[in-house]
């Protein structure tokens, strides 16, 4: 694994092949439908989030899969902490997403930066993103800017994109070269919390389905007051947009 070490510290992010097995995944698919059925439901709004309240079937993302407790051994243990410690050295894992864009969603992905949201001292964190189906152009595979983690945080604003609050305001396309990841089942995307990336939305009849581990460098603290300022922001933004708890 240490051979990724090189081109993220280069570009940002990794695209590492086969790195789950089939009992890897077979966990996760297993994890998230546990998910889905038993602890989905009886979470807010804030962590698990519908494009329409009233359709259960419409559940496009969550960030609180650690509850369910398979997927909150996984991140402790296995292949995909290993891959992170690999590339930014010990890290505290923090909590598990699941990004969903179901047939004929097509509804992008924002750019913008994960360190943008986490609020950390010294910015440095990873998301290992893991698909569940096949992802490319077509159902909204990530992309990525190469070399844009050495940027900075970069200024984000309000988007009206449901699970993304904020996105960013330069042009990506003025900040470097994007790369469009495809991926199978198996594979994983990694990428630094300064890493600019977005996705487009699933053009296809195929699922788009995949679940990103979130993980903060044991060395990072988390900037108290930024958090308290991000939060009192997305509270008023969530209020304007008559988001409630369901
Ligand atoms: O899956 C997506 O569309 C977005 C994923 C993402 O932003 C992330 O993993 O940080």
């Amino acid at each position: 694994m240490s051979d990724y070490r090189a081109s993220f510290e280069k570009d940002g992010f990794a695209v590492v092949r086969g790195l789950l097995n089939a009992e890897d995944r077979w966990t996760l698919t297993e994890g998230l439908e546990r998910f889905l059925r038993d602890i989905a439901p009886g979470q807010d709004g804030g962590h698990v989030m519908y494009e329409d309240l009233a359709d259960r079937e419409s559940l496009k993302q969550a960030d609180c899969l650690h509850l369910e407790p398979s997927l909150d051994e996984f991140r402790h243990r296995g292949p995909i902490r290993k891959l992170a410690e690999s590339l930014i050295g010990p890290v505290a894992p923090q909590h598990v997403e699941y990004f969903n864009k179901p047939p004929h969603n097509n509804r992008p992905t924002p750019p913008h930066q994960d360190g943008y949201y986490f609020c950390l001292v010294p910015n440095i964190a990873v998301t290992v993103w893991a698909p569940l189906d096949r992802v490319d152009e077509d159902n909204g595979t990530l992309c990525y800017v190469r070399g844009s983690h050495r940027l900075g945080v970069l200024p984000h604003r309000a988007s009206s994109t449901l699970g993304f609050s904020q996105g960013l305001v330069p042009d990506p396309a003025t900040l470097g070269e994007p790369v469009l990841c495809p991926a199978v089942p198996g594979d994983v995307l990694v990428h630094h919390s300064l890493t600019v990336h977005s996705a487009g939305g699933n053009k296809s009849q195929r699922h788009r389905r995949s679940i990103g581990f979130v993980f903060y460098s044991a060395h990072a603290k988390v900037d108290q007051e930024a958090v308290a300022r991000y939060q009192a922001a997305l509270k008023a933004q969530r209020e304007t947009k008559g988001i409630r708890s369901n």
